[in-house]
């Protein structure tokens, strides 16, 4: 198998967490490239649930876990997610997890800045996880984040502290949020740094070195096209680039590592936080499908807005995403309805319209066209193979292929890892 690379084609939660498990056992290593812990993978293994946020998945499989130089690291929640799943049994070291030495940190500043700003956006708030990510990669790109390497150089830290303080504290102060001092940054960095730096390494060399050992790696994506900087609902997005180019960057290798891409999408759509959702259900039935999915987050607990598959918003994120087939999740969360419909192409101000349009005006306004068809009595929770499918369960799933243009190549019917059919 060659390298595999796992995005969300829609705006979050499809299920990537449990399809990256299922692909782990196939590869050595297990990659995140980008995000940071608003991400919120849940994996079933057993009868032990993990709940992963920053950590990569692999992890869980014994495979090596590495955080690339995309994604941004709140030493805090990483150690205590680390003390999370150590409690469950998993064992976390130097060896088993590799974090890049460039990757920028998270710091209280950044929290504190993303929820005040939340605040003072009143009815434009984006929803955002409150995690400081957007702040944090505002001072990636600004040229003043602290990285995971400064903690190495006191003296370093001294000059970029003043300069992280001097934007951040007139930001806050403009809010009316409480500022920091240099000492309360530097108390934070004194704590996290002992137990951080141990995992701290050149990535993109050991990464380089396992390519060329034939090693297979499992590029893990968060959040989903949808919610990317640039091709998303802009700027009900999230920070960064979440399309499958971006695994190589966000990691330190060429683009040809990225390999084959496999889009996730959930059979159904759903999507936290603010914005734009033409297909989203209002009535008894988009309630329905929250209260059968269970469609909280699972990092915030937020209640997920729910709505039927979106196949043009889809096409457009297997487009934009370079995704090579779909893995379809939770088919069987549309078992036992009369009929299901599939929203197949916009209106906008009553004209068809064949692509979601960029500005955000219009992206409110676009109505769903929508296209029905029978529903299934059947179950199809846990089939193991196409033939356990009801006929109308399989219609269903070929008709997303055709709108997508991307053929289904794993269908996942529980949280469970076997619970999954490789279509052939
Ligand atoms: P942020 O915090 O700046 O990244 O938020 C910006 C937008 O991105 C959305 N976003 C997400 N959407 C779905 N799932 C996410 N992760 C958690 C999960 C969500 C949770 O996987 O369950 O627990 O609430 C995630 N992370 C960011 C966010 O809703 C904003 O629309
Ligand atoms: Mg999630």
């Amino acid at each position: 198998m060659s390298n595999v690379t796992v995005i969300g084609t829609q705006w979050g939660d499809e299920g990537k967490g449990k399809i990256v498990d299922w692909l782990a056992s196939r590869a050595d290593i297990v990659v995140r490239f980008q995000g940071g812990h608003n991400a919120g993978h849940t994996l079933v293994v057993d009868d032990k649930v993990y709940k992963l946020s920053l950590l990569p998945s692999g992890l869980v499989r014994g495979q090596i876990g590495v955080i690339g130089n995309g994604v941004v690291v709140d030493p805090k929640a990483l150690m205590s997610e680390i003390d999370r799943v150590v409690e469950q049994g998993l064992t976390v070291t130097p060896e088993t997890l590799w974090i890049s030495e460039t990757a920028p940190l998270i710091l209280p500043v950044h929290g504190a800045l993303d929820r005040a700003r939340e605040v003072a956006r009143g009815k434009h708030k984006i929803g955002t996880t409150g995690r400081g990510i957007g702040p944090a990669y505002e001072d990636k790109v600004a040229r003043r984040a602290i990285r995971i390497c400064d903690l190495t150089e006191p003296e370093t830290l001294d000059w970029k502290i003043d300069e992280l303080l001097l934007h951040h504290n007139t930001l806050l102060a403009g809010l009316g949020a409480e500022t920091f001092t240099k000492d309360d940054i530097f108390a934070f960095l004194h704590e996290i740094t002992p137990r951080l730096l141990p995992f701290s390494c050149p990535v993109w060399a050991r990464l380089d070195e396992a390519v060329r050992a034939r090693k297979r790696i499992l590029f893990e994506g968060a959040q989903a096209v949808m919610l990317d900087v640039d091709h998303g609902t802009y700027p009900f997005v999230t920070s960064s680039n979440t399309v499958a180019s971006v695994a190589a960057s966000g990691s330190g290798l060429g683009p040809k590592a990225v390999g084959f891409v496999l889009g996730i999408a959930k059979a159904y759509t759903t999507r936290v936080g603010e914005g734009p959702f033409p297909a989203e259900l209002f009535d008894d039935v988009g309630a329905g499908i929250a209260e059968r999915g269970h469609e909280f987050g699972t990092v915030t607990g937020r209640p997920r807005r729910c709505g039927w598959f979106d196949a043009t918003m889809v096409r457009q994120a297997v487009r934009v995403g370079g995704v090579n087939g779909i893995a379809l999740t939770k088919l069987d969360v549309l078992d036992g309805m009369d009929t299901v419909s599939i929203c197949v192409g916009y209106e906008l101000d009553g004209k068809p319209i064949e692509r979601f349009p960029a500005a955000p005006g219009a992206q409110a306004r676009v109505k769903p066209i929508l296209e029905s068809m029978p529903g299934w009595s059947e179950t199809t929770a846990g089939a193991r193979s196409w033939a356990e499918l009801p006929a109308q369960a399989i219609k269903y799933v070929r008709r997303i292929e055709e709108l997508t243009g991307a053929p289904v190549t794993l269908l996942s019917t529980s949280p469970q890892r076997d619970d999954t059919i490789l279509v052939t």
